[in-house]
């Protein structure tokens, strides 16, 4: 809990800094690995590992430390032709355009991971990737997770074209704004954490479509929030999940989930399926890329505190990652 609070309060701290663009840093060579061939996009033939690299460890940095392959990331193919004019992908301004890629991959499932992908993302440490983590403990994790069938959103039928979405936050402020329509009328409302919504309705809405959470938060909303009367993440029929994978639990938390049982150790109580209300399908569940993760922290909210000796707890919050999923995925 402590940690968590921790990483709480220097997320807040970075977000108020938001939107300073950073462009990719060149400082370190340390290995340069041969199996990054596909990354770098050449086309001769390299030897490609066959076993995971010798673990790095966070307390041997005193700060963050800066890969030259830190600024490059897996892009997918783009998930539909837009034909929305005033999609943010249209944005005229520079500072925006240099930093944001429309195509930059989400998602991460068990067809996109592989020994030189596991190698390259061991540099990082989570959520940005598996520094310090155990090959075997999470590969048998991400090697259930299934190749999402559809994109997270698509346009509504019949609409303009553009996917409208709102992204509401916990904090607070919208209590007496009176906005609960307003957030209603969108295509795609998003939540996350402790989402409270019962008796709030005129103020942050009633409809959930994505819902963004860790192992952590999922499960200790409803102590923390209880006292507002939230009991449980939202689950309206239909709803998408999206998991940000920020430690070792959440890769528990995911193999006791698709395999249906307590498969994981943090917590006692229920399984973690019943934490979704029924509405747990593998098909509307989705878990964020490490990719995805750090370029939100490199290009959008780099926080100076990542020089700092306690760098390993500096990250940008649930909230922000939902944002900018939001601003990944939906038009307006
Ligand atoms: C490993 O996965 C990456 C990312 O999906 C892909 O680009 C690359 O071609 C794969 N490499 C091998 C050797 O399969
Ligand atoms: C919401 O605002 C009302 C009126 O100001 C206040 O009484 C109430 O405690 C607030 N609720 C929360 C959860 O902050
Ligand atoms: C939200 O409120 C509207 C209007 O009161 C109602 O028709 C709808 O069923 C509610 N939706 C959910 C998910 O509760
Ligand atoms: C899971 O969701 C998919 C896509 O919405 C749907 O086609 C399927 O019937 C659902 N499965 C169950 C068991 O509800
Ligand atoms: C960390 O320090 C280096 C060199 O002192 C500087 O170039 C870099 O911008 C700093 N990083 C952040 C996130 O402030
Ligand atoms: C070079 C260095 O300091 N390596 C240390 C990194 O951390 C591990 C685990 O604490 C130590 O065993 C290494 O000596």
């Amino acid at each position: 809990m402590t940690v968590s609070f921790v990483v709480f309060i220097l997320s807040q701290e970075s977000l108020s800094k938001s939107w300073t663009i950073f462009s990719g840093k060149h400082e370190l060579g340390w290995e340069n690995f041969l199996f990054n061939i596909n990354l770098w996009g050449q086309k001769e033939k390299t030897a490609v590992a066959e076993t995971p690299m010798p673990l790095l460890y966070r307390r041997n940095f005193t700060k963050a430390p800066q890969w030259d392959f830190d600024d490059v990331y897996n892009q997918d193919a783009p998930p539909r032709p837009t034909t929305c004019a005033q999609s943010l992908r249209n944005s005229k301004d520079e500072n925006f355009k240099k930093a944001f890629l429309p195509n930059i991959r989400l998602f991460l499932h068990k067809d996109n991971i592989n020994m030189s992908e596991w190698n390259r993302l061991s540099h990082f440490n989570n959520p940005f990737g598996f520094m310090e983590c155990k090959y075997d403990e999470v590969m048998a994790s991400v090697k259930l997770i299934p190749k999402p069938k559809e994109p997270l959103l698509l346009p509504k039928p019949g609409a303009d074209g553009c996917i409208h979405c709102a992204v509401v936050g916990t904090a607070g402020i919208l209590n007496g704004s009176k906005v609960g329509a307003e957030i209603d009328a969108h295509d795609y409302v998003f939540r996350m954490n402790g989402a409270v919504i019962k008796g709030y309705e005129e103020d942050v809405g009633n409809r959930t479509s994505v819902y963004v959470h860790t192992e952590h938060s999922i499960a200790a909303s409803p102590y923390f929030f209880g006292k507002y009367g939230y009991k449980s993440a939202p689950h309206d029929e239909g709803i998408k999940y999206v998991l940000i994978p920020e430690a070792m639990r959440d890769f528990r938390w995911l193999e006791g989930l698709f395999k249906g049982h307590e498969g994981y150790s943090c917590y006692k109580g229920p399984r973690p399926r019943d934490y979704y209300s029924g509405q747990y399908n593998e098909s509307r569940f989705y878990v964020l890329h490490q990719d995805f993760l750090r370029y939100v922290k490199n290009r959008f909210l780099k926080s100076p505190n990542l020089n700092e000796t306690f760098w390993p707890l500096v990250r940008p919050t649930n909230g922000a990652f939902t944002l900018f999923l939001a601003l990944h995925t939906c038009d307006t």
